[in-house]
């Protein structure tokens, strides 16, 4: 079960790293390239999806089982992108937000499809912050991320979120970001829940990835720069490695 991993390594002060496959940004061609990068160590964890509508999720799932060994967990846009091949679902609701689509609407319209299926289901809190530009979830969802400089409104809802029931809470910079979600932020979250915790959005370099992981997250998430810059993954690797 892809939970219980997250939280054993969790318990004994590993990192985790996904790498982000986005269909709406990235063709047949561009996964063989980054799987040809990664086959022969594999990630913890490939997400896949993004903020439209892809018929392909299943076909993107099954080029990369077919490339490598490695567990695909599901990160939806919206309810049209869940497919049976994959390994786990992060069933996302964003918690930052206040369109009751993104919190309960979507989760409706999908829930006897996911009821149905094998797919191991994790229920996440979803954070969006402000990452210095308008991101494609911002726009989609039509909520209002979190301001940047603002801790105390992400610790709070993270809190709120963990009551409500979630098993993991998102801190999202939103893909492309200018900057990522503060070390401040992360660590003040970190302190105060008691689930895993996922970082991701604008996370350029080893080093960016390093402050989150000592900030307090224990999965961070990549996906832009290793579309364009496919050689950093095995320094990302080495960062992981060293906690
Ligand atoms: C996953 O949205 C992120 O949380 C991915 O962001 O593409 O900026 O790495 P990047």
């Amino acid at each position: 079960m892809i939970y219980t991993k997250i939280e054993e390594k969790r318990k004994e002060n590993g990192k985790m790293l996904a790498v982000l496959v986005d269909p709406d940004k990235t063709d047949i061609s561009a996964i063989r390239i980054l799987t040809g990068k990664m086959k022969n160590s594999p990630p913890d964890f490939i997400f896949v999806g993004g903020s439209l509508i892809h018929e392909s999720i299943g076909l993107v799932i099954e080029q990369l089982k077919q490339e490598m060994n490695v567990p695909v967990v599901l990160f939806p846009g919206n309810a049209c992108q869940f497919s049976e091949k994959a390994d786990a679902l992060l069933f996302l609701s964003l918690i930052s937000g206040r369109n009751p689509e993104y919190l309960i609407g979507q989760h409706v319209l999908s829930a006897y499809e996911i009821k149905k299926s094998r797919v191991e289901v994790i229920s996440t809190g979803y954070i969006l912050i402000d990452g210095g530009r308008p991101t494609s979830v911002q726009y989609v969802s039509n909520t209002m991320p979190i301001p940047h400089d603002k801790p105390d409104i992400a610790v709070a809802t993270a809190i709120a979120g963990e009551l409500i029931g979630n098993r993991v809470i998102y801190l999202e910079g939103g893909s492309g970001a200018l900057y990522p979600v503060s070390e401040e932020m992360i660590s003040s979250v970190r302190k105060s829940i008691g689930i895993p915790l996922i970082v991701g959005g604008g996370l350029r370099s080893a080093d960016d990835m390093e402050r989150a992981y000592r900030a307090g997250a224990d999965l961070v998430v990549i996906g832009n720069i290793l579309e364009s810059r496919p050689e950093i993954y095995d320094e990302l690797l080495a960062v992981r490695d060293s906690f």
